[in-house]
C-alpha cells in the first residue's frame, strides 16, 4: 500500500442505532474501494467488522473495529461501532479520533432509541454528522417522514443532499442536489450510471438544491456575499461552505444507500472524498499541559493510543493515531504517562483481522502496532524532544452493578485476573474488590453489557461464574447520649486479665462541641474532659474521643488500648456489621488491678462498654443515597415518576431539557438494583439517567427492622 499523505486521510466512524446497517455499509465501502472481492453479509458472520465469534453468534457488533478503504487516491480509515448502547465505549473512543460520525439510519424505523444516543455521543466529542438513510430498498422506508423525525431531533441543520425517487424493492435512483444529477444504480449497485434530472423531478431538486445553497453560504460571509450577488454558488464554493457547515456542526448532510445492496454507497464515498475535512482540518486533540501539537508530518511524532485488544495468536494489539509526525517501521518512542521506551517494530493498517504490514504512516492516519510492553489505551507515545500527553478519554459512567463470583471457590482469583484484562479492553467496565461488603463489584453499562462478561467465561474461558446481588455499603450511628461500664475480668491458672471501662457515647451532630454535663436514666454526670481527639474515618464520618479519667483510675498508658477496641467494634457494628461512623467518645472512668491489668484487657473492656452503649443509643442504620437525574420522553413521564416512587424516591425538581423532561429526585442505592433495565423498558430504551453519591441518610424504620432480621438470619447460618 502506498503511503497517504495527511490531506489524502479521512477518518469515519460508523455510529447509529444497532440494524440500521453500519456494519453492511462498511463491507460495501471496502468492496467498493477494493480492499474485498467479495462482499460478506451479517446473517452469513462473514463480514470484515464483526469478526470477533460473540459478534458472531450476538448478530451485532460489540467492539469497534477498524477497517480501512481506498478510494479516489484517498485512505478512508472507518471505525465500525456497535449499535448497542451497553456497548457504547467502541462508539466514545472511535469519535474521539475521527473527524465525521457516518449517522447510520433504518429508515423504516426512523429515528430509534440508539440513534439518539449515537446522536448525544457525537455532541459530547463535537463530531460532525452526515447522516445516511439506509434500507431505503424496504417496504417501510417512509424517507420523507424519517427525515422530519431527524430534523425534530436534531434540528434543521439535517439538511437533504439525497433523495431516493422510489422507496422499497423499486429503490434504485437517487436525485442528488449537490450535484444537480441523477444516479441510477444497476442490480448490484456499485458505481452509478449519472444521468440528468428527469423533467418530473427537477422542481422538486431545484428547491431542495436552493436550501442547500443557503445553508452552505450561511458558513461564511464571502460565500453569502457571492449568493446574494449571483443568486446561486459554483459546485467548489458549494464544497467550501458545505465543509465549513459540517466542521461547525450546522449542516448534517442527508445521504441515501441501500448498503446490503450496495446502492448510494459509491457516491457516499465521493462525497466523503471531496467535503468531508481531512484529519488537519478538524480541531487538534487537546494535550494535558495545555501544549499545542500541530497536524504536521514534518514535526516530531506523537501517537495516541485509543484502545488495546487481546487477540489470540497475536497478543496485545495496540490501536493508534498519529498525531504528528510520521512513524515507521523500528521507531523508538517514549510512553509519557510511564516513561517507558517502546519500540514500534511494525506497523499495520486493519481490515477487521486482516492486518496489512505498512513501511510509514503520517499524522492524521490511524493504524495499530503489536509487541508494546508497557503501553495501554488512553497513553500518548511520542518522541523524547516532544513530551506530551494528549487528553483522555473519558467514558460514560456506569450504570450496571453486580457482584461476580467463580462457582467454585478455586477459581475465584482467577476471575478477578480476566476480569481486569477484560476492562483493560473494554473501559466501560470498572472492576472493584470491596473488601467493605467482600464482594468483587463489576460495573457495566447495562445489564446485557454485564450478561457479555457471562458469555466471555462460559466460551472463552470455561469457568463457570455467577452474578449476585451486589451488597449495599449501610452505615451505622446512634440518635441520643447512653452510658456503659463494663468488666473485663478473666482467673485461669498464672497471669489473670483485668480492665474495667465506664463511657458515655453521645452522637455527633455537626457543630456541637465535647461538654461535660449528662443526665441519663436519672442519673447525673459531670466529667472533666481533659484531652480530646478527632479521628476521620475511611469509610467516612469520625469519631472524637474524650479522655475524662480524673485520680488516674486508668493509667494513661492504657488509653490507646480501650481506643483500638472501641475502633474495632466501629469496624464492625453492633447493629449489622457495618461501619460505624459520627460517634462521641466519652471515657470517664474505670478500674485497674495492680497485676493482671493490660493492654487487651483495656481492649476487650473498651470494646464491649462501647458495644453495650451502642444498643442503648437509639442506635439506626443509615443508607446510601445518591442524587439522580433522568432524562425520559414526555409521554412516559408518568410512569417513571410511578417506578420511582416505588423506590422511596424524593422528587426534587422538573424540567425540560433538549426535548425530553428531567426529573431530579434523591434516591436510595437500595432500591435503584437493575434501575437502567426498569427504565430502558419503561422508555423503551429512550430513557438515560445519572446517579451520583451524596451522603448517608436514616433508613426508615421497617427498613431497618428488615435488614436486622436479614443480619441475624445470615450470622444464625455462619
Ligand atoms: N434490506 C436491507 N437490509 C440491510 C441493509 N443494511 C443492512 N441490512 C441488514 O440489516 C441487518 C443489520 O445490519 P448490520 O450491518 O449488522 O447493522 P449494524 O448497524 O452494524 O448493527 P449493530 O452492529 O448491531 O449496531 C443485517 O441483517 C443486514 O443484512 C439495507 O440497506 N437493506
Ligand atoms: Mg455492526
Amino acid at each position: 500500500m502506498k503511503v497517504y499523505k495527511t490531506d489524502q486521510i479521512r477518518n469515519i466512524t460508523l455510529i447509529g442505532n444497532a440494524g440500521s446497517g453500519k456494519t453492511t455499509l462498511a463491507e460495501a465501502m471496502l468492496f467498493e474501494g477494493g480492499v474485498i472481492n467479495r462482499r460478506g453479509d451479517v446473517q452469513s458472520k462473514n463480514t470484515v467488522s464483526d469478526y470477533h465469534l460473540i459478534e458472531q453468534e450476538y448478530g451485532n457488533s460489540v467492539f469497534s473495529s477498524l477497517l480501512y478503504t481506498e478510494f479516489n487516491d484517498k485512505k478512508i480509515n472507518i471505525l465500525d461501532t456497535p449499535g448497542m448502547d451497553d456497548f457504547c465505549g467502541g462508539v466514545v473512543s472511535s469519535l474521539q479520533v475521527t473527524g465525521l460520525g457516518l449517522m447510520v439510519i433504518n429508515t423504516a424505523n426512523g429515528i430509534e432509541a440508539g440513534t439518539e444516543s449515537a446522536g448525544r455521543h457525537a455532541e459530547n466529542s463535537k463530531t460532525p454528522l452526515i447522516f445516511v438513510f439506509n434500507h431505503l430498498d424496504h417496504e417501510n422506508a417512509h424517507f420523507e417522514q424519517a427525515v422530519e423525525q431527524a430534523k425534530a431531533r436534531f434540528g434543521n441543520k439535517v439538511t437533504v443532499v439525497q433523495y431516493p425517487v422510489e422507496t422499497g424493492a423499486g429503490f434504485n435512483t437517487i436525485i442528488d442536489v449537490l450535484k444537480m444529477k441523477m444516479y441510477k444504480y444497476g442490480p448490484n449497485g456499485g458505481k452509478p450510471e449519472v444521468l440528468e434530472i428527469p423533467a418530473s423531478e427537477i422542481e422538486k431538486a431545484e428547491e431542495l438544491h436552493n436550501q442547500l445553497v443557503e445553508v452552505a453560504a450561511e458558513n461564511e460571509e464571502s460565500l453569502m456575499e457571492l449568493y446574494f450577488e449571483k443568486g446561486t454558488l459554483t459546485e467548489d464554493e458549494m464544497r467550501k461552505g458545505m465543509k465549513m457547515g459540517m466542521v461547525h456542526r450546522d449542516l448534517f448532510p442527508v445521504f441515501c444507500t441501500a448498503a446490503k445492496k450496495n446502492i448510494g454507497v459509491h457516491r457516499l464515498l465521493e462525497f466523503i472524498c471531496n467535503i468531508a475535512p481531512a484529519p488537519s482540518e478538524v480541531p487538534m486533540r487537546a494535550t494535558t499541559q495545555g501544549k499545542e501539537v500541530v497536524m504536521n508530518e514534518n514535526k516530531p511524532t506523537s501517537l495516541f493510543v485509543f484502545k488495546t485488544s487481546l487477540e489470540s495468536h497475536v497478543g496485545e494489539i495496540t490501536y493508534f493515531k498519529v498525531m504528528s509526525g510520521k512513524v515507521t517501521e523500528g521507531k523508538d518512542l517514549i510512553n509519557t504517562k510511564n516513561g517507558a521506551k517502546e519500540r514500534i517494530s511494525q506497523i499495520f493498517v486493519t481490515a477487521g483481522k486482516n492486518r496489512i504490514a505498512v513501511p510509514e504512516m503520517v499524522a492524521g492516519d490511524i493504524g495499530c502496532t503489536v509487541k508494546l510492553k508497557e503501553t495501554k489505551f488512553n497513553q500518548t507515545l511520542c518522541d523524547k524532544e516532544l513530551d506530551v500527553i494528549f487528553a483522555p478519554i473519558k467514558f460514560p459512567d456506569p450504570k450496571f452493578r453486580v457482584a461476580v463470583k467463580a462457582v467454585s471457590e478455586t477459581d475465584d482469583e482467577k476471575v478477578g485476573e480476566i476480569l481486569h484484562r477484560i476492562k483493560d479492553e473494554d473501559p466501560t467496565y470498572l472492576v472493584n474488590y470491596s473488601k467493605e461488603l467482600k464482594q468483587l463489584i463489576v460495573e457495566g453499562q447495562g445489564e446485557y453489557h454485564i450478561n457479555t462478561l457471562k458469555w466471555y467465561f462460559d466460551h472463552v474461558h470455561k469457568i463457570p461464574i455467577e452474578f449476585k446481588a451486589p451488597k449495599i455499603p449501610y452505615r451505622e450511628t446512634i440518635t441520643k447520649a447512653a452510658q456503659a461500664d463494663y468488666r473485663h475480668k478473666k482467673q485461669s491458672g498464672g497471669a489473670g486479665q483485668f480492665g474495667e471501662v465506664h463511657m458515655i457515647i453521645e452522637p455527633i451532630d455537626d457543630g456541637t462541641a465535647p461538654h461535660a454535663d449528662f443526665k441519663l436514666n436519672g442519673k447525673e454526670f459531670k466529667l472533666s474532659i481533659r484531652d480530646t481527639q478527632e479521628y476521620p474515618l475511611q469509610w467516612g464520618g469520625k469519631l472524637t474521643f474524650c479522655n475524662c479519667i480524673v485520680g488516674g483510675s486508668i493509667d494513661a498508658r492504657f488509653m490507646p488500648a480501650i481506643l483500638k477496641g472501641i475502633m474495632e467494634k466501629m469496624e464492625e457494628g453492633p447493629l449489622t456489621g457495618s461501619y460505624a461512623r459520627d460517634i462521641r467518645v466519652y471515657v470517664y472512668d474505670g478500674k485497674m488491678h495492680p497485676v493482671d491489668s493490660n493492654e487487651i484487657s483495656f481492649k476487650l473492656a473498651g470494646r464491649n462498654a462501647f458495644s453495650m452503649a451502642f444498643k442503648n443509643a437509639g442506635p439506626k442504620i443509615l443508607e446510601p443515597i445518591y442524587d439522580l437525574d433522568v432524562w425520559v420522553p414526555g409521554e412516559r413521564m408518568g410512569d417513571v415518576m410511578s417506578d420511582l416512587q416505588g423506590r422511596r424516591a424524593l422528587i426534587m425538581g422538573m424540567g425540560s431539557e433538549k426535548g425530553f423532561e428531567k426529573i431530579s429526585a434523591r434516591v436510595p442505592l437500595k432500591e435503584m438494583n437493575k434501575y437502567s433495565t426498569s427504565l430502558s423498558s419503561l422508555t423503551g430504551g429512550r430513557g438515560i439517567f445519572n446517579m451520583k453519591f451524596s451522603g448517608y441518610e436514616k433508613v426508615p424504620q421497617e427498613v431497618q427492622d428488615e435488614l436486622l432480621a436479614a443480619y441475624a438470619a445470615e450470622q444464625k447460618e455462619e
